[in-house]
């Protein structure tokens, strides 16, 4: 008898969608703070406090260009932060008072009325009915593949654009990072834009190149974030010890993995390097197709958020600069100059990972730099600088979409010049 009131009370809950979809994570008065940090004990502190993880979240680590750290904090830490502020003597500023109040925002606007459009984030299925749309629409010059399934059982899926066979090839993944939601934004506006500009430019770098790109590359970790977590990371797979979920994608490439501090050994870290590189499916999958590729590509472009930096190798290390350095500040500065001359004359800073932003190790960019020999490639952090950070009002992403393609057609055109491409 019993069994059957579970059974029907179960029945219930699950029709009224209270077990389908568990209650999303709220951010009511958390609170994001920009610090400025002016020697090591400050930054040992803010470290340290970044371990209490369900107090503190760092937004933006310290790096050495800004001396800043933009750090959410939670109403709860609140009083105690303020303390150990002064104590510290580390000045600070409210960038966001209350995180909640963004991501309704994020909801409530201008919906695009009923079409794929680029006025609101979308969705994993919404986004990859639109793809299924564009491969259909454009059936001679579009061609769907899949690189294999995230640890949930989805589908990692991408689209190569080509106007004729082996055309030098450029690859991009986005969204690695789960909340990073502007880069899937702005990556499937770049394969609208590829397929339906009419702008000399464009159709240039459509028609010259063989474009690989996947919009959504961490697929568990971004369905999280929209359902549960709007402030999810890393990919979803428990951990054997821990009660923490997932890795962060961008430690798990078996390039300096765990070097210099360049990735956490705590899988409740926002920058846990994993168990052992290629521990997450996608990373391996990732790497595999990207191997059985390698010969078709030569530019590999890593979307990210926030900062406003086009960031090269290496991520490991600010002691060693690559080879061919001169030429990656060379095409950077095309790329930032370009985007600086549109009119909403946004700011973009390039350099190495490790030397301008901070140390890295064990990312995409490197792996795909060292291990496949790839000799331009970047990580883009796109736009802002803080004020929204990852909650980007979607007000903002066609504007992004702007300079991306202003800076792409720049970077491309320079890494052409210098004979890569
Ligand atoms: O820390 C990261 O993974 C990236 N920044 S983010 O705020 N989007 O998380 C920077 C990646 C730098 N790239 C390399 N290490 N090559
Ligand atoms: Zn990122």
């Amino acid at each position: 008898m019993r069994v059957i009131w579970v059974l029907a009370t179960l029945v219930v809950l699950v029709n009224a969608g209270t077990l389908k979809d568990p209650p999303k994570v709220r951010y009511d008065d958390y609170s994001v703070h920009r610090l400025s940090i002016r020697n090591k004990i400050q930054l040992s502190l803010i470290n340290r406090l970044s371990e209490l993880s369900d107090k503190f979240n760092v937004w933006k680590e310290y790096d050495e260009h800004s001396k800043q750290v933009d750090i959410m904090v939670s109403p709860a830490a609140s009083r105690h932060f303020q303390l150990l502020l002064k104590l510290y003597g580390i000045s600070s500023q409210l960038s966001i008072p209350n995180v909640q109040k963004l991501i309704d925002d994020e909801h409530v606007s201008s919906r695009d009325s009923g079409t794929f459009g680029w006025r609101q984030y979308h969705e994993l299925a919404e986004i990859y009915e639109w793809l299924d749309n564009i491969v259909a629409t454009y059936p001679t010059v579009t061609e769907e593949f899949s690189i294999g399934k995230s640890y949930e059982g989805r589908n990692i899926r991408g689209i190569k654009i080509s106007h004729g066979a082996n055309k030098p090839g450029i690859f991009i993944e986005s969204n690695i990072h789960a909340r990073e939601w502007i880069t899937s934004a702005t990556a499937t506006w770049f394969i609208n834009e590829l397929l339906t500009s009419q702008k000399e430019e464009v159709r240039n770098l459509a028609e010259s190149y063989d474009w690989y790109i996947i919009p959504v590359f961490n697929v568990d970790g971004f369905e999280y974030s929209h359902r549960s977590n709007r402030l999810w990371r890393k990919t979803r797979q428990p951990h054997a010890t821990s009660k923490c979920i997932g890795v962060d994608g961008n430690r798990n490439f078996d390039s300096h993995f765990m070097e210099n501090n360049g990735a956490s050994a705590d899988p409740c870290s926002e920058t846990y390097a994993g168990e052992d590189p290629w521990s997450e499916p996608e990373t391996k999958a990732l790497a595999d197709y990207l191997t059985s590729i390698k010969d078709k590509f030569d530019v590999y472009l890593s979307f990210h958020s926030y900062g406003q930096w086009l960031l090269s190798p290496y991520g490991h290390t600010a002691e060693e600069f690559p080879e061919n350095y001169n030429d990656l500040l060379e095409i950077g500065a095309a790329f930032g100059s370009a985007i600086k001359n549109l009119v909403y004359s946004t700011d973009y800073v390039h350099g190495s990972t490790a030397s301008v932003l901070y140390v890295a190790s064990g990312s995409s960019v490197d792996w795909v730099f060292n291990e496949l020999n790839k000799k331009v490639a970047y990580t883009i952090e796109f736009r802002d600088k803080g004020n929204f950070g990852f909650v980007l009002p979607p007000a903002q992403i066609l504007a992004n979409c702007e300079e991306l393609m202003a800076g792409m057609v720049a970077l491309i055109d320079k890494a052409h010049n210098l004979k890569y491409i």
